[in-house]
C-alpha cells in the first residue's frame, strides 16, 4: 500500500442552482471529506490506497463506501457503526470574489467522529508508506484528537511517513484558541501542508512562510501554500518556491487536498521537490476548476510534459 488516510467523509450536497441555502429548492449529492478526496485523487492516478475510516450502517454510509471504492481505494478497514449517522454536509458556491458561501455541517455525533484509538484499526492506518492525517479529525472529538495524537506522536521507525495537513476549518471549533492544538500535532508530523492565511488564523503566525518555518521548524518538509501566489517547501533549510500557474477559479473546495495529493504522487515517484510543487500545483488547478470536492487528476503524462516548462512558460 502507497498510501493510507484517516477521516471522515461526508455525503455533500450543492444546490443545483445559485443562492442561499434558504432559498434553493434542490441539491446534488456528491461525495466529500478532505482525506479521502486526497487517496481519491491518488487512486485515480495509479497508485494503491487505502481510506480508514467509520460510517453509519445506513444509506449515506453503504454510498461512501461504494463511492470511494470504486475510485480504486481499498475501504476494507472502513468500520460501520449501526449506533450513529453518517455524516452529511450542505455547501453552496462562493460568489466571484470567492469567498461568500455557506457552509451547514450535519456531522456532530457522527459515526467517524466516535473514532478512537481503540476501536479503530491501527494496523490498517500503519501498512503504508504515507499516512496522511489531517487537522480536521482533531476539531471532531476528544477521542479523534486522542486518535490523531496516537498516530503522529509514535515512534515512528520503519513505519509510514505521517502526512498532515493542518486543513483549518474555523467552524468545527468552538474557540479559535482552540485550534492552537494542530500547530502541536503539526510539529510531530514529518511532511506538513499549511496555508499562509490558515498559519495565521489558526496559529495567529503573520509574516509568510519564513515565519511560519520559523516557528515549525521540525517536520522534514513543511510546505506553504500561498493560493495565487504559488507555494514554498522547506526541507530542513532548503527553501523552493514554485509559482501557480492562472486558472480560472469556479470553486476552491478540494484544491487543498488536491494540491496535496499531487505532492504525494510526486513525493512516492522520488521527483525532485520543485516537480512535487509543481504537480501539487496542477492537481489543485484541475480542482479549481470544477464545483465539486472531488476531482479527477491531470494525466500523468500531461503533468510531466507541464512540470518540465521553463520558468517563463509555465508562469
Ligand atoms: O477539503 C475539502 C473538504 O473540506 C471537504 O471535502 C469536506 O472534509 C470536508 C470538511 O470537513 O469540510
Amino acid at each position: 500500500m502507497e498510501v493510507v488516510a484517516l477521516g471522515e467523509s461526508m455525503v455533500t450536497f450543492r444546490p443545483s442552482v445559485p443562492g442561499r441555502l434558504a432559498d434553493v429548492p434542490s441539491f446534488d449529492r456528491g461525495i466529500g471529506g478532505a482525506e479521502s478526496n486526497v487517496v481519491c485523487g491518488l487512486a485515480a492516478a495509479g497508485h494503491s490506497t487505502r481510506w480508514v475510516s467509520a460510517v453509519g450502517a445506513d444509506g449515506f454510509g453503504d454510498h461512501l463506501v461504494e463511492a470511494i471504492a470504486a475510485y480504486g481505494v481499498d475501504t476494507g478497514a472502513v468500520r460501520r457503526d449501526p449506533a450513529r449517522p453518517t455524516g452529511i454536509y450542505f455547501r453552496t458556491a462562493a460568489d466571484r470574489a470567492g469567498d461568500d458561501h455557506e457552509v451547514a455541517y450535519y456531522r456532530a455525533g457522527s459515526a467517524a467522529s466516535a473514532m478512537s484509538a481503540t476501536n479503530t484499526d491501527l494496523d490498517a492506518l500503519r501498512s503504508g508508506r504515507i499516512l496522511h492525517l489531517s487537522g480536521i479529525t482533531a476539531a471532531l472529538s476528544d477521542d479523534c484528537l486522542g486518535l490523531l495524537r496516537t498516530l503522529v506522536g509514535a515512534d515512528t521507525d520503519g513505519g509510514p511517513l505521517v502526512s498532515f495537513d493542518v486543513n483549518h476549518r474555523p467552524g468545527l471549533w468552538s474557540e479559535p484558541a482552540d485550534a492552537r492544538v494542530l500547530l502541536d500535532l503539526a510539529r510531530r508530523a514529518d511532511l506538513v501542508f499549511v496555508g499562509e492565511d490558515e498559519a495565521e488564523d489558526a496559529f495567529g503566525i503573520t509574516g509568510g512562510p519564513d515565519a511560519i518555518r520559523a516557528a515549525l521548524p521540525e517536520p522534514q518538509i513543511l510546505v506553504v501554500k500561498r493560493g495565487a501566489d504559488g507555494a514554498v517547501a522547506y526541507e530542513g533549510t532548503v527553501r523552493t518556491e514554485e509559482p501557480a500557474p492562472r486558472v480560472d477559479v469556479v470553486a476552491a473546495v478540494g484544491a487543498g487536498d488536491a494540491f496535496a495529493a499531487g505532492f504525494l504522487s510526486a513525493t512516492l515517484r522520488a521527483l525532485p521537490v520543485a516537480d512535487r510543487l509543481r504537480h501539487g500545483h496542477l492537481w489543485a488547478a484541475a480542482a479549481l476548476t470544477v464545483a465539486g470536492d472531488l476531482t479527477a487528476p491531470p494525466a500523468r503524462s500531461h503533468a510531466d510534459r507541464l512540470t518540465a516548462l521553463d520558468r517563463p512558460a509555465w508562469e
